[in-house]
């Protein structure tokens, strides 16, 4: 496979990068293909000692990088962008191939890295503070945004660069190297990415702008999380992950960007435009084989079309195909590993259990030429009710609880009824509904939308969510603020120091 190679990608890999690889001395990690089970490479993974060096290096880099001019600073992030682009269809089959997202998703995930490289170079001249009026005669106020040091980000499997660049993208203009620790799942797509943008980083001087350090959750995780030299923590995962990130991050004051479980709801009311409404729901719930955060995990639907609309989801399903990711006609490709399988397996039997019941799909499926492995299923439609447990819970599969509702009210009050608060839409042509849905009375999510599905958000907006999907915000619209710190400042430019809340002093 030629873009493995054109990724600087070999057999055996170095798992740590702080400006040079380094010689790793730590168990070896084998990164398996999830459509044939069969080992694609191996990395040697960090340990403490490697660990030491790579956030020592990013620090380092931090106290020089925070000097150049953040405009200066957006021009590297110009060529960073670039650089990806010149290895788009390289990058996007990797993704494929470690991940097991098909081709078209793959490239996309590598065209939303290069989108927000392009966001953060404008940003880079609109670091914007304030002027602000002062209550005292001759006297200035403002606000002033600074750099913070070095950020540690923690990826998932499921979108193996394009939630790096979200957040080192505006990291670098920020002022902040990064120091990455992707899924153990996805290795490699973290080594062929640090590849692509390192030479661009290195004939500046700042290869450790982009470290990397692959390793377990108890060598490295941990570490960066009690780490006083990352003042920011951005981790995306489960929510039970998240829940110990936040409470040792927290503990030592630092920051942190929480971008955990959805459950994402998608109201169909009974004017909805269904040309629009199945495919949105088909992509929502199928694609990604359903491993996007965003995914459609819960279909609201108005009783009155519910029958209607089983009925069009079933022949949609039918004609979904299955199959190796890379080939140009595959809709779903394989599910991450044997155990997501499982979860699946498991996920549909509690469903049943409950009084649920699975209207098509759920099945493992065994491809021709896949003997070695192939974690490979059919998408499942279930019936269900939205207090089951499994319904209230997070699984990372292809599997869409279709869900009766009566009216608006008895829709928005299922749809805010459960721990998660990532994603939502609404599919309606009646205005009254759609605003209600988006006003203080609507969804309780980070991201609703208006005949538009719950997956696919640009990356122009702010992306994360409530509840127990975390806080934080990251991509577009603001979020820089959170790489930087605000300081606010008052210069006393007259020849008297009157106090403020008019205080006379001695
Ligand atoms: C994720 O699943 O973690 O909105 C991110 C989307 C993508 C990003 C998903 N742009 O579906």
């Amino acid at each position: 496979m030629d873009f493995l190679r054109e990724l600087g990608l070999q057999h055996d890999n170095s798992g740590a990068y702080n400006g040079e690889w380094l010689a790793c001395t730590g168990e070896w990690l084998a990164s398996h293909d999830p459509a044939t089970g069969k080992v694609i490479g191996r990395v040697r993974q960090a340990t403490g000692l490697e660990y030491e060096a790579c956030v020592a290096a990013a620090h380092a880099a931090f106290l020089r990088w925070r000097e150049v001019p953040a405009p200066k600073r957006g021009e590297i992030v110009r060529k960073l962008g670039n650089a990806m682009r010149e290895k788009k269809d390289a990058l996007g089959r990797l993704v494929t191939l470690e991940m097991g997202k098909i081709l078209q998703e793959g490239w996309g995930e590598v065209q939303e890295a290069i989108d927000i490289a392009d966001f953060a170079v404008g940003q880079s001249r609109m670091l914007y503070g304030l002027a602000l009026h002062s209550e005292r005669p001759g006297h200035a106020m403002r606000e002033h945004w600074h750099p913070l040091g070095a950020v540690g980000v923690i990826t998932a499997f499921n979108f193996p660069m394009a939630v790096w660049a979200w957040n080192s993208m505006l990291a670098y203009v920020c002022g902040d190297p990064v120091v990455w620790k992707p899924s153990s799942e996805t290795p490699l797509c973290a080594i062929g990415l640090t590849n692509v943008v390192r030479p661009v980083l290195e004939a500046e001087g700042f290869g450790a702008l982009a470290t990397l350090v692959i390793g377990s959750g108890r060598e490295v995780g941990n570490r960066l999380l009690t780490d006083k030299r990352l003042p920011l923590i951005s981790f995306t995962g489960s929510t039970g992950v998240g829940r110990k990130v936040a409470v040792t991050v927290g503990e030592r004051f630092a920051r942190s960007i929480l971008e955990l479980g959805g459950n994402n709801g998608l109201i169909l009311m009974d004017d909805a435009d269904l040309e629009l409404a199945i495919p949105a729901i088909l992509f929502g719930s199928v694609g990604t084989a359903g491993q996007r955060c965003t995914t459609t995990r819960r279909l609201l639907v108005h009783e009155k079309i519910a029958d209607e609309v089983e009925r069009r989801l079933l022949r949609a399903y039918e004609q979904v195909r299955i199959g190796n990711p890379s080939h140009e006609k595959t809709l779903c490709g394989p599910l991450v590993s044997p155990s997501a399988v499982e979860e699946m397996m498991s996920a549909l039997a509690q469903l049943e259990q409950e009084g649920g019941k699975v209207l098509c799909g759920g099945e493992r499926v065994k491809l021709p030429g896949a003997e070695a492995g192939g974690n490979f299923v059919q998408p499942a439609i279930a019936r269900a009710e939205n207090h089951y447990k499994i319904v209230q819970t997070e699984t990372f599969a292809p599997i869409l609880y279709v869900i009766r509702v009566k009216d608006f009210d008895d829709a928005i009050r299922k749809h805010n009824d459960v721990p998660q608060g990532l994603t939502s839409a609404i599919f309606t042509l009646d205005v009254r509904h759609a605003e209600r849905f988006l006003s203080t009375l609507g969804s309780d999510c980070g991201i609703a939308n208006v005949n538009i599905g719950t997956s696919g958000a640009e990356i122009g907006g702010a992306f994360g969510g409530e509840k127990e999907t975390g806080w934080g915000r990251e991509s577009g619209s603001d979020s820089w603020k959170q790489y930087m710190r605000r300081q606010t400042n008052t210069v006393n430019w007259s020849n008297a120091l009157p106090l403020a809340q008019g205080i006379q002093f001695g």
